[in-house]
């Protein structure tokens, strides 16, 4: 095996490796899968990923990697003529790692525990308000990322793969409309992005817009 073979799902968190792959140059072929579905396809993504997320890559070696961020800072090593990250002698590299870390730690759980409350034993008549109460939570972790936040990149003048994350994440609950009300900054951002030619069609491809 020569290429990385990426695992996602359409709108997933794997759209932000996709991209990076693209802004990379690497040679990868992506496996779309109904991640959630029971079947022949989460039994194996199960057996390389005990958490049965995406994006799961499986490296030219056959290695196997999880975690996006881990990822993107492995394709940065790999790939730094794509400056998916700043170099670790540029001042901004703290900046670039507090807010990526902040995205995948903070934000991005915001959705797996309360997209289906019912998977966490939430009573019936608990969901709607708990759904309600994370929304809120995550436009306030938003607010945070929106206050630092540069333009027309994330970190000002240079691109990073915080663009990419804020590209794909803007359109996850409850959606890119309320999230460009509240976030200008950032929905600059994600623009640029998805007006780059580069990535544009992965981005139609899996958000429909
Ligand atoms: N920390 C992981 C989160 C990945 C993740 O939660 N992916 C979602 C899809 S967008 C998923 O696979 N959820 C299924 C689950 O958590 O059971 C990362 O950054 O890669």
């Amino acid at each position: 095996m020569s290429k990385y073979v990426l695992i996602g799902s359409k709108g997933c968190g794997s759209v932000v490796i996709e991209l990076a792959m693209l802004k990379a140059g690497a040679e990868f072929e992506l496996e779309e899968i109904p991640y959630l579905e029971p079947g022949p396809d989460r039994d194996r993504l199960l057996e390389l990923n005990p958490l049965g997320q995406v994006p799961t890559l499986i490296m030219p070696d056959g290695d196997v990697m999880t975690e996006s961020a881990a990822i993107i800072l492995h394709l940065a090593d790999a790939f730094p003529d794509a400056k998916l990250a700043p170099a670790t002698s540029d001042r901004q590299r703290p900046a670039f790692l507090r807010w990526l870390i902040y995205l995948v730690s903070e934000i991005y759980p915001t959705s797996t525990f309360s997209d289906d409350p019912a998977r966490w034993q939430l009573p019936k008549d608990a969901q709607d308000g708990y759904k309600r109460t994370v929304d809120q939570y995550r436009k306030t972790l938003w607010g945070h990322v929106e206050d630092v936040a540069d333009t027309p990149c994330f970190l000002g003048n240079d691109f990073s793969a915080i663009d990419l994350y804020i590209a794909v994440m803007r359109n996850w609950r409850p959606g890119r409309k309320e999230f460009s009300q509240s976030f200008p900054k950032l929905t600059e951002i994600a623009d640029n992005i998805a007006n780059d030619p580069m990535f544009s069609g992965v981005l139609k491809r899996n958000f429909d817009t």
